[in-house]
């Protein structure tokens, strides 16, 4: 996992369809989509799931599905990413199988510490700063969270959490293999040239790190 990282909500994409928001988010250049949907039937769920796959099919990036299995595996998504609270690591690579990207959130040293031992994809450093996205965290790492996770980790790390144009430099050098981002691109008013600036700005600072 390497670059930007898009992660969805529907709620911040406005009055833009959040298909579009995604598209865009593609030709900006973004690595990777996370679909993540909190409030959503499993049928439409599903449903969307399929659409979102099948317009990133002329693109690189893998889609990986927040928290739920079944919809990932109905969908024919690249993977899942698991918090804290979901299924256990090892239940979700036997569902996904071998192949599938899983990504885990990391919330405290000790999640970290019990990562360690998994053969998980990614770790979300979760959250990096605090962010209106998201409220129900324990606390932030910091960039110095990032950089002593990233001298301990075996994982591509994921950063997410208040990142943006403005930060999104800092966390590449602080330890982030990947920078996470949801209202930076989902609320921008134009996410196209939101997603190239960041594109741009994690491409540059991945280089000189
Ligand atoms: N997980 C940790 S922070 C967060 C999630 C889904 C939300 C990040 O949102 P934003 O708008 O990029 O700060
Ligand atoms: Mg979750």
């Amino acid at each position: 996992m390497r670059g930007l990282y898009l992660v969805t909500d529907r709620g911040l994409c406005g009055q833009k369809p959040l298909e579009d928001v995604v598209y865009m988010a593609l030709q900006g250049g973004v690595a990777c989509v996370q679909l993540r949907e909190k409030d959503m039937c499993t049928r439409v769920f599903v449903e969307e799931a399929r659409k979102i796959k099948a317009l990133m099919a002329p693109f690189q990036a893998p889609l990986i599905i927040n928290d739920r299995i079944d919809v990932a595996l109905a969908a024919g998504a690249d993977g899942i990413h698991i918090g804290q609270e979901d299924m256990p690591y090892d239940i979700a690579r036997k569902l996904m199988g071998p192949r599938a990207i899983i990504g885990l959130s990391v919330e405290t040293w000790e999640d970290v510490e019990m990562a360690q031992n998994l053969d998980v994809d990614y770790l979300g450093v979760s959250p990096v700063f605090e962010t209106p996205t998201k409220t129900d965290t324990k606390g932030t790492w910091g960039l110095e969270g990032l950089t002593r996770i990233r001298s301990f980790s075996r994982h591509p790390l994921v950063g997410i959490g208040g990142l943006n144009a403005s930060n999104a430099a800092d966390a590449v050098k602080a330890g982030a293999d990947s920078v996470a981002v949801v209202s930076a691109i989902c609320a921008a008013p134009d996410p196209l040239a939101a997603a190239r600036k960041l594109h741009d700005i994690i491409r540059k600072a991945l280089e000189q790190s």
